[in-house]
């Protein structure tokens, strides 16, 4: 009889420490991401259109060497009458992004004919060669600055439907 008692007082202890261990590691998990990403850019590059004015595009590849995920909220460049429009092109039209995911561990390639930057109202004046410094807007990561050149025109214009 007396045995039973103990028996039922340690199950209910032992739960009670179950509880207590799970609500302390929900408490962890509460703070700082355990798993961030790690957001860097590689391969920028501008390209003035060849057929409007004052239009660019610009390419890179994001990658995520983390095991967070993140994406990629806005972009604005240093110039403020820079116009800068997250891109993307589908069945060969050139349509407006609201973002560009990143995922964890993952390389994101900005490239022609598919996702890119594209820059409206650039300064009168600028040409190949000329440096311009984006600022990226990342969910997690925050802001990253970005320099990026611009190179000679390649021969295959991009198909813009917009402009
Ligand atoms: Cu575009």
């Amino acid at each position: 009889m007396m045995k039973k008692k103990v028996n039922r007082w340690v199950v209910i202890v032992v739960t009670l420490l179950g509880v207590l261990l799970a609500a302390g590691s929900v408490l962890v998990g509460m703070g700082e991401s355990p798993k961030p990403p790690n957001i860097s850019i590689h391969e920028q590059k501008a390209r003035l259109s060849p057929v409007m004015l004052g239009v660019g595009s610009v390419f890179m590849k994001i990658i995520n060497a983390g095991k967070g995920d993140d994406t990629l909220l806005s972009a604005r460049a240093s110039d403020p009458n820079i116009v800068v429009e997250l891109h993307d092109v589908r069945e060969g039209k050139m349509v407006a992004a609201e973002n560009i995911a990143v995922p964890s561990l993952s390389i994101v390639e900005l490239k022609p004919g598919s996702l890119h930057i594209m820059l409206f109202k650039l300064p009168k004046g600028i040409k190949t060669g000329h440096e311009l410094v984006l600022y990226l807007r990342f969910k997690e990561s925050g802001e990253k600055p970005v320099k990026v050149k611009f190179m000679p025109a390649s021969g295959k214009p991009m198909r813009h439907s917009m402009h």
